[in-house]
This record gives C-alpha cells, sequence and structure tokens, in this order.
C-alpha cells in the first residue's frame, strides 16, 4: 500500500479509497499504528491547512473526517485490543460546543489498548455531565478534548465544577487537543496535558502511579 495514496484519499475525501487502502495495507502487514501517523493523519493536518488558508471549506473538511473514520475503524480493534485486568478507569469527552472527535476516538483507542476502562461519553459535553459521570463510575481521571480556541473555557468550567465539587484531589483531570498547550493546563488547574494520544496514556500513568 502506498502511503501517499492514503493521504491523498484522505485530503480528497475519497472514503471508498481510505476504506481499501487501510484494508491493504493491514493485509500487507502494516501496523496499524503506522498506517494512522503516517497516513491518516498527515492527510487531515492537510486538510486543515487547506481550511485555513481558504481552499477548503466545511463541506470538504467534514468529507475528509468520514473518509478518516472509513479507515479509522478497521483501525480501532488492533489499537484498543487489551488483554489485561483495567488498570483504572477513565472518562472522556470533548468538551461543551466542541463537536470534533476524530482525536479524542484515538485517545480513547489508545488508552483502552494501554488497559484502561475507558467511558467515552461522546462530543458537546457540559461540565456537570464530565462531573456526573466520573462521580458515578467512580473514575480515576478524566480526560478533555478542545479543537477549538473558542471551547478552551469549557475546560476550566469542568476543572471548576470538579473542585467545587470536593473531589479534585481524587481524581486526575488532563487536558488535550490542538490548541491546548502545557500553560494553558496548568492555569486552569488540570493535574496534566497530553500532546497526542500516547502522551495522554503515560501521563494518566505517571499520575496514577501506575508507570
Ligand atoms: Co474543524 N477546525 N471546525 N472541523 N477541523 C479545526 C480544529 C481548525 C484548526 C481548522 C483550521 O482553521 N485550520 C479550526 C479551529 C481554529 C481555532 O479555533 N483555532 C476549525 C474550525 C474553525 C471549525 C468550525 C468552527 C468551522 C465552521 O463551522 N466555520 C467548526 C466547529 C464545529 C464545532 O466543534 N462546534 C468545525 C467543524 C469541523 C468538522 C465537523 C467539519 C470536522 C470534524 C469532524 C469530526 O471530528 N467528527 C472538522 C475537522 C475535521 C477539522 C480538522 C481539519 C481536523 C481535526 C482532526 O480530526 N485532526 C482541524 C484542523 C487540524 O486539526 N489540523 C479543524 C486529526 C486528529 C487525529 O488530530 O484532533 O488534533 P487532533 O487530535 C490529536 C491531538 O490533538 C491529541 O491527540 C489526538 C491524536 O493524536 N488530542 C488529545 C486530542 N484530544 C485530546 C485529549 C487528550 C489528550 C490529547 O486528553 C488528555
Amino acid at each position: 500500500m502506498n502511503m501517499e495514496e492514503l493521504i491523498k484519499a484522505v485530503i480528497e475525501g475519497d472514503a471508498a479509497s481510505v476504506d481499501t487502502l487501510v484494508q491493504w495495507g493491514l493485509k500487507e502487514g502494516l501496523k496499524a499504528e503506522t498506517i494512522l501517523i503516517e497516513g491518516l493523519t498527515p492527510g487531515m493536518s492537510t486538510v486543515g491547512d487547506y481550511f485555513h488558508e481558504g481552499k477548503y471549506f466545511l463541506p470538504e473538511m467534514l468529507f475528509s473526517a468520514k473518509a478518516m473514520n472509513s479507515g479509522l475503524k478497521y483501525l480501532e480493534p488492533i489499537l484498543s485490543k487489551s488483554k489485561a485486568e483495567p488498570l483504572a478507569t477513565i472518562v472522556i469527552g470533548s468538551v461543551k460546543g466542541d463537536l470534533h472527535d476524530i482525536g479524542k476516538n484515538i485517545v480513547a483507542m489508545i488508552m483502552k489498548g494501554a488497559g484502561y476502562k475507558v467511558i467515552d461519553i461522546g462530543i458537546d459535553v457540559p461540565s456537570e455531565v464530565f462531573l456526573k459521570t466520573a462521580v458515578e463510575k467512580s473514575a480515576d481521571a478524566i480526560l478533555l478534548s478542545a479543537l477549538l480556541t473558542t471551547t478552551m473555557p469549557a475546560m476550566e468550567d469542568t476543572v471548576r465544577a470538579i473542585s467545587e465539587y470536593g473531589i479534585k484531589d481524587k481524581i486526575k483531570v488532563l487536558v488535550g487537543g490542538a490548541p491546548i498547550t502545557p500553560e494553558f493546563a496548568d492555569q486552569i488547574g488540570a493535574d496534566g496535558y497530553a500532546e497526542d494520544a500516547p502522551q495522554a496514556a503515560k501521563k494518566v500513568s505517571e499520575l496514577l502511579g501506575l508507570g
């Protein structure tokens, strides 16, 4: 399978080709991680650049997102396969106002694969729902995803809700997503920041004293 072709198919929003190419790649023995990191992700990154430059609009971004998902469905069972008993329970979601979920879904897959019980509560999640779910499920950590600068304040709202409920010392809150920085994480009182999915797994393990 040619990685350039896969990148091109994501950029062009060609879901059928992405579907075929990912299946081919796996049959040829390529690792799921390689297909994700060297094919699907750079394709999506170029789509973001095109949107930023005004070459692409919302519909093109949506087609590319669908194309990416048509490849991710084959990678998901491989990346999230874990044999061991869950190390800990985590709740993950995209914060209020944020509908982006591809990166969040990848983080969820990798966390499952790393041995965590993952409760994915989806997109556009209000702070009260993060809090309620974490309490009900006795979660050890909450992972917040935001892709928009305009939804970053919703992360602070969630950290505040957890503090006000009085469980901030019992549950770790990690933040991530393209516009998020370690400085922002510090500023809002989060326990950690992760740049990507493998970092998220590493950071949670450190914070929970598992690694
Ligand atoms: Co939107 N979008 N989008 N979009 N979109 C961006 C984010 C943008 C950067 C594009 C651009 O201008 N270059 C821009 C944001 C600008 C800003 O705020 N700074 C933008 C915009 C403006 C918008 C709209 C406002 C457009 C409009 O309506 N005018 C709108 C907002 C909708 C909303 O959320 N309310 C919108 C809509 C959409 C679509 C629906 C069309 C679609 C999303 C489909 C979906 O997710 N199901 C979409 C897409 C696809 C993108 C881009 C092109 C790609 C995002 C993506 O999936 N990347 C994006 C441009 C870009 O990122 N280059 C863009 C691939 C993914 C693997 O990476 O999500 O970064 P990422 O996840 C990584 C890390 O960030 C990290 O790990 C992941 C895996 O390694 N990570 C975490 C993520 N979450 C984490 C949580 C953690 C830890 C790590 O917890 C601890």
